[in-house]
């Protein structure tokens, strides 16, 4: 058993995955090794400068520079890690949106919008295109502001029970949020990211496998924060497609026949 499942952290689902948990667990037992090494020389102190071994105080103090090349060295060594090895690392795990988008022009988009407190997601159709949004368009009938006018977004659907992705793809998920800061976490897939009121940030993951999990808010946004609960289904690509194209085609219909009307 990892030290992360000791923890109890659920076994992971995505292709980033791996090295999120590699770094957490480095970490961790980093984190014991200090522990235990300052603990030791906690006592070590206590036993060393006690009173009765140390009845007379010394009132020179410390005379050599020890100490100082010590802090000089530690100086050397914490260079020596964040240029030599963090900024490196970092930059080799760490993969940008656009090379992302490059490698995958045809990896599917949804919109996730966060609001107090739930979570609706908008999928631009079988076009690939959103429509144009504008929250002033918000209704009873239109919960993410579509506007009718735009011909791109005549395809588009939403869902408001569960997020759909497809197994084994790049899927890039754009976060938005109508009211307050909230934040789409799903720990399945090691990743979670801050939904920010007037701003469209992308986030991105491959999950592995099909899996269905629960997407939760990780920002305290109000009194029923708690309950922002949403359900994420990682769905057989083919069967996904099948999905997404049905849906489109009867959000279609449903806008040709309100027109006609
Ligand atoms: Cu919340």
């Amino acid at each position: 058993m990892s030290i992360l499942e000791l923890f109890g952290l659920p076994e992971n689902y995505s292709q980033h995955g791996e090295q999120v948990d590699q770094m957490n667990s480095v970490i961790h037992w980093l984190m014991l090794v200090l522990f235990v090494g300052w603990t030791i020389f906690f006592f070590v102190t206590l036993f060393k400068f006690w009173h009765k071994r140390n009845p007379k105080p010394s009132y020179s103090g410390v005379k050599n520079h020890v100490s100082t090349h010590l802090e000089i060295g530690v100086v050397i060594v914490e260079a020596v890690f964040l240029l030599g090895f963090a900024f490196p690392l970092w930059a080799e795990r760490t993969d940008t949106f656009e090379r992302v988008v490059a490698n995958d022009p045809e990896a599917p988009r949804v919109r996730v919008i966060g609001q107090q407190y739930s979570w609706i997601y908008h999928y631009p159709g079988n076009d690939g295109v959103f429509g144009r949004t504008d929250n002033a368009l918000i209704s009873a009938d239109n919960a993410v502001g579509i506007d009718p006018d735009d011909v791109n977004g005549h395809d588009d659907f939403i869902s408001t029970t569960a997020l759909k992705l497809p197994a084994g793809r790049n899927c890039i998920l754009q976060l938005t949020s109508k009211d307050v800061i909230h934040n789409f976490a799903i720990v399945p897939l090691r990743i979670q990211q801050d939904c920010i009121p007037g701003k469209e940030i992308p986030m991105w993951f491959n999950p592995v496998k099909e899996m269905e999990t629960s997407v939760i808010c990780a920002q305290l946004c109000g009194e029923a924060h708690a309950n922002m609960k949403g359900s994420l289904e990682v769905i057989n690509a083919a069967e996904y497609a099948k999905w997404a194209t049905s849906r489109s085609e009867e959000e279609l219909a449903k806008k040709k026949a309100m027109a006609l009307n």
